[in-house]
């Protein structure tokens, strides 16, 4: 039997094994779930990078640019990080460099893994197949905020570890722990989303349909996987 380990935060991967192991990065509010909703919309790649002038870097070499800083747009990007932005019709076969405060930073940190997939509520049951047909052990990466845990992150990964359980080990605490935060709250998450610190700081932004949108579940039939750099479905 496979093993499914989650790890809550950035701050913490360092203590997990990543070599031979598939990684699934999760980020609802809302890296993930805009990488999800724009490469099963029709964007053609997103290359994920940690800094704001590497995205201009890929800019100049005719990418489109997206993502913030706190949440804001980088004011000279193309968009910012609403799965609404990555979903338009414009963006159909066009790539994209992303840059978030919390998202892009947790896949750069996953790629000493045999394979990193994107997870996120919208491609939940997708990715639950896709795993259930993999020998390798997972680890569920939370991205988490700035190096602290977050409730949104952890929902998600107990809602995979849960549909995965029957044929996998849970391998540690912390997936016996999401998934029993995700069994509390399964039949009001948006609700329980809604009073995370993230939810709050998104609501002074003002993009609460950001926000119902990243919480609805099994909208794309696509799994993100991550190759030299670039995902893609
Ligand atoms: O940190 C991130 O990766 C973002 O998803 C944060 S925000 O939702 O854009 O604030």
């Amino acid at each position: 039997m496979i093993n499914i380990e989650v790890c809550y935060s950035p701050e913490l991967i360092h203590l997990y094994e990543l070599e031979g192991k598939i990684v699934v990065v999760t980020d609802i509010l809302r890296a993930t779930s805009s990488m999800v909703a724009g490469l099963g919309s029709g964007v053609k790649s997103i290359v994920p990078v940690m800094e704001v002038a590497e995205c201009d870097e890929y800019g100049k070499q005719g990418f489109l640019t997206a993502g913030e800083r706190n949440g804001i747009k980088v004011p000279h990007f193309n968009f910012g990080n609403s799965p609404f932005d990555f979903m338009l019709p414009e963006n159909i076969g066009k790539s994209i460099a992303m840059t978030t405060t919390n998202g892009t930073r947790a896949i750069n940190k996953s790629k000493a893994a045999k394979q990193v997939i994107i997870g996120s509520f919208l491609n939940l049951n997708a990715t639950s197949a896709f795993l259930k047909e993999v020998s390798e052990d997972i680890v569920i990466f939370c991205a988490g905020w700035k190096g602290r845990f977050s409730m949104e992150d952890t929902l998600f990964a107990g809602a995979l570890a849960d549909s995965l359980k029957e044929n996998a080990n849970i391998a540690c605490d912390a997936a016996i722990g999401a998934i029993t935060l995700f069994k509390s709250h399964e039949k009001d998450l948006l609700n329980f989303v809604m009073q995370s610190n993230h939810a709050k700081r998104l609501g002074k932004l003002d993009v609460k349909k950001d926000i119902e949108f990243c919480m609805e579940q099994n909208k794309f039939n696509v799994v993100p996987i991550l190759n030299d750099n670039f995902l893609s479905v």
